[in-house]
């Protein structure tokens, strides 16, 4: 079954961050989906936990220069 999580992130600084934030998540396997908003730093992955887990997610937005961190 997915999960759904929120996390913060951090340096994005313009829409086309945005668009690559979650570019980047939805090439994840286990990745069922991914938002991303820029004007309140949140975003929200919809994941299976048995392909994936929180600090791939996590790693894998800071390898392309953001931070992260989940909420929960
Ligand atoms: Mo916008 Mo984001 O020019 O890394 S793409 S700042």
């Amino acid at each position: 079954k997915a999960l759904s999580a929120q996390f913060r992130i951090g340096g994005m600084t313009c829409a086309n961050c945005v668009n690559s934030v979650e570019g980047i998540l939805r090439k994840l396997p286990g990745i069922k989906g991914a938002v991303v908003a820029l004007a309140t730093s949140l975003g929200e992955v919809e994941y299976d936990p048995s392909a994936i887990n929180k600090d791939d997610i996590v790693q894998a937005i800071e390898d392309a220069g953001f931070e992260a961190e989940f909420l929960q």
